[in-house]
């Protein structure tokens, strides 16, 4: 697996490896060295982004290519429901929160998830599914990034249901053994933000 940290990304190929037990090898880059960048021309010319999953090989990229493909090659436990219908359903609230990820009406996107997940454990049900991973991105970074702008807007009387969402995420066995702390990730988006938006 070829990644860099801390990837939202490329966590969801984490997540889904640990989650099926699978033993792999993490190379972890940085974009400014040429070896790591070389590494990327050659296994995702097309995008150079990771992650990228090299199997025998071959390469997958795009994160919900690679997250079908560790199903179809490591089935259990699955990721997605066996039933047709539900797994469309799946796959079509994955297309919503792909689509809707960079939107300005974040409170609304978090609304309908609200609703969605509902009383659920998480949105797979009693396991983690296709969805909780594609998700995994706001129990990963969502709090760090609103102490970072100081606005909160998931907050437990709003969102009680993604609010216990996000800790039983957190809570699970392979998830919370590949979770980057707090404290570095706020530091990195800090200054992240501060080569976007210098402070005066
Ligand atoms: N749609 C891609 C997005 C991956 C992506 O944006 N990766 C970032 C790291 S978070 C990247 O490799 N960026 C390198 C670049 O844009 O040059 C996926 O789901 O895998």
């Amino acid at each position: 697996l070829l990644g860099v940290w801390p990837s939202p990304y490329v966590y969801r190929i984490i997540w889904a490896l640990g989650l099926k037990g699978v033993k792999y090898e993490y190379i972890q880059g940085e974009f400014h060295k040429s070896d790591f960048t070389d590494l990327l021309l050659k296994y995702n010319p097309v995008y150079k982004k990771v992650p990228v999953l090299v199997l025998d090989g071959k390469p997958i990229a795009e994160s919900m290519v690679i997250l079908e493909y560790i199903e179809e090659i490591w089935p259990q436990p699955p990721l997605l429901p066996k039933d047709p219908y539900k797994r469309a359903m799946a796959r079509f609230w994955v297309s919503f929160a792909e689509e809707k990820k960079a939107t300005k009406e974040v409170r609304e996107v978090l609304k309908v998830l609200e609703e969605t997940i509902g009383d659920k454990k998480y949105f797979g049900g009693e396991e983690i599914g296709l969805l909780d991973i594609n998700l995994g991105w706001i129990a990963l970074s969502f709090g760090v990034i609103e102490d970072i702008v100081g606005v909160k807007v998931l907050v437990v009387d709003d969102f009680p249901c993604l609010f216990t969402w996000i800790q039983n995420f957190r809570e699970h066995q392979a998830i919370k053994t590949n979770l980057p702390n707090h404290q570095d990730l706020f530091v990195y988006y800090k200054q992240k933000r501060e080569t976007i938006i210098p402070s005066s």
